[in-house]
């Protein structure tokens, strides 16, 4: 029989893209699918705290196992920033334009432009909790090039590439991004219990 695992996000994307790559001993269920319709609480200041509490929050309220993930970008030359504030840098929740005009504003005439995209993805599994991180490291070009991806991508290119993230196809992405290496992780450990 499937097992029931759900992935605590309201983006369907996300969702779909996990459930081709776990194939069929797991059957992903979405906040939709449970009937939750509110954003989840992210305020710990984290990744690592913003992921565990979605799915600890899940987990305990509708009794299903449960993993959620938290994302951004971290630039050395800004402390880390903007982090867990990714999706919201400039002010107005993702909005990429004005987020990638300000991170250009910031690190004008700045030589390091070292930084990192990473993931956290927190699996709670029979209440215990497991956590998963990826990174890629790379550099933040002084203007955007490319149009696919969303959020940062025009800016950054991962190290031992020439194309930002935006000039890559998704598959490029999808192989080498933060998120995919934390979910290949992720994988990974679920497929053992599935044994
Ligand atoms: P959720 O509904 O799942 O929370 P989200 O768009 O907020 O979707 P994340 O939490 O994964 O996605 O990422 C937070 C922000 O970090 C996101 O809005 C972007 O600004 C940035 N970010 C994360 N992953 C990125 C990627 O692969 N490429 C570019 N920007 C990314």
């Amino acid at each position: 029989m499937n097992m029931k695992i759900c992935f605590a996000t309201q983006n369907v994307n996300k969702v779909n893209e996990i459930q081709a790559l776990l194939g069929n001993q797991f059957e992903l269920v979405s906040l939709t699918d449970l009937g939750h319709t509110e954003e989840l609480a992210e305020t710990t200041g984290t990744f690592e705290g913003n992921s565990q509490q979605k799915a600890l929050f899940v987990y305990q309220k509708y009794g299903i196992n449960c993993f959620a993930d938290d994302s951004g970008l971290e630039v050395a030359a800004l402390n880390g920033e903007p982090g867990v504030n990714s999706a919201f840098y400039a002010g107005e929740a993702k909005n990429y334009a004005a987020n990638n005009a300000l991170l250009l504003k910031n690190l004008a005439g700045q030589n390091n432009r070292h930084a990192q995209f990473r993931t956290c993805i927190t699996l709670v599994w029979n209440g215990e909790v497991q956590q998963f991180n990826g990174i890629v490291k790379g550099t933040i070009l002084t203007e955007q090039r490319g149009t696919n991806g969303f959020g940062y991508d025009p800016l950054f290119v991962p190290n031992g590439y020439e194309k930002t993230f935006a000039e890559m196809s998704k598959e490029e992405k999808n192989k080498i991004s933060h998120r995919a290496l934390a979910v290949q992780q992720l994988i990974v450990w679920l497929q053992q219990q599935a044994q």
